[in-house]
């Protein structure tokens, strides 16, 4: 029999993301029901062969039965009706920030620490997107060479803001006059040191759940992580520039060979025929690529990497439908 699921927030860039990737990954689903808030309630989606409407959100409809109800829709959203579905015996599979530091729920990227599923029910965190994509190509060279810290900047694509983001770019660049409606300073031209709110230590929110998430996802509290997070006038597609200090000497030819054994990594790094991956054509994939690697001038336990991935895909959606099936094939 398929499985009944549920998508929160699936009228939004994520939602409608997760929609195409539970979709193209051929995920049976018996009977599918989305969810929005009251602007779009009643609109309708097409989703397979059929067309399904758009149900409002509301605590009671999370009662029902569910066997996996996908969240996108928001924090705030996530803090009030997760735990009320949760409750009802139904599994979350939460994309939002809300849950992800709580002690006691996964926080999942399954190529790295899919083995926390294991006999869970309730609400299982998806990671932050920045975070997803250098977990993934961090966690093989950890387990080899041990890191000690990271340093990393990241370059993200402004559909990680939702849709009204990509609106606004879409509008910025055709009108110099557009407003800046989501973000403080424009977007088209320019680059923006500020992703989500600064916190009392100087960095920014974005910027801190590069550091925790990566300790909880590598199980590993002795990693440094330093982070600078960045919005630059890109649509799809999270880069990111990581320095990576080890416990042992890793060697260049090595890190390449472990990279491209590695579950989810494509190594893309020709550099002489100028193949390295860009954002532009890395969107679409589910893969995390990597390139420019490279060893530190001065520090032989150090490298570099240019680290880029579908911030929709993996960064959100197909990790969260990842997570779903990493539970089936746990059943
Ligand atoms: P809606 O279309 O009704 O606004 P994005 O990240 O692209 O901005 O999308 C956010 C998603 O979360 C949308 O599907 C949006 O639905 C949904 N959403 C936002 N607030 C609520 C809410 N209070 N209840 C239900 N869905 C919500
Ligand atoms: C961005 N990383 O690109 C954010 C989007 O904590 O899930 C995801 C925010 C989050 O703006």
């Amino acid at each position: 029999m398929g499985l009944i699921v549920g998508v929160v927030g699936a009228t939004g860039a994520v939602g409608r993301k997760m929609l195409e990737v539970l979709e193209e990954r051929n995920i049976d689903i018996e009977k599918l029901r989305v969810f929005a808030s009251a602007r779009s309630a009643g609109e309708k989606i097409n989703f397979k062969d059929q067309v399904v409407t758009v149900e409002l959100l509301t605590e009671e409809v999370m009662k029902d039965k569910f066997d996996y109800l996908l969240f996108s829709a928001g924090g705030s959203v996530s803090a009030q009706y997760a735990p009320i579905a949760a409750e009802a015996g139904n599994t979350v599979i939460d994309n939002s920030s809300q849950w992800r530091m709580t002690e006691g729920i996964p926080l999942v990227v399954p190529e790295v620490n899919a083995h926390v599923l294991k006999g869970y029910k309730g609400i299982i965190a998806n990671p932050n997107c920045s975070t997803i994509q250098m977990v993934v190509a961090l966690a093989p060279l950890h387990k080899r060479y041990g890191i000690d810290k990271v340093v990393v900047s990241t370059y993200q694509a402004v559909s990680g803001s939702g849709h009204k983001a990509i609106v606004e770019l879409e509008n910025q660049m055709k009108d110099a006059n557009y407003p800046n409606n989501v973000y403080p300073k424009r977007i088209a031209t320019n680059c923006i040191p500020h992703i989500d709110v600064f916190n009392d230590n100087g960095f920014t929110k974005e910027e801190l759940k590069m550091v925790y998430e990566t300790q909880k996802i590598l199980e590993d509290n002795k990693i440094k992580v330093n982070s600078t997070t960045v919005r630059i006038p890109v649509f799809f597609s999270h880069s990111e520039s990581v320095y990576v200090e080890f416990k042992e000497t890793p060697e260049v030819s090595e890190v390449k060979q472990i990279l491209s054994e590695a579950p989810g990594v494509i190594v893309l790094d020709n550099p002489e025929k100028n193949e390295y991956p860009t954002p532009l054509e890395v969107a679409n994939s589910d893969d995390t690529y990597v390139g420019r690697i490279r060893k530190d001038l001065f520090n032989p336990n150090a490298l570099s990497m240019w680290v880029v991935a579908d911030n929709l895909r993996k960064g959100a959606a197909t990790n969260a439908v990842q997570i779903l099936e990493a539970l089936e094939t746990l059943k």
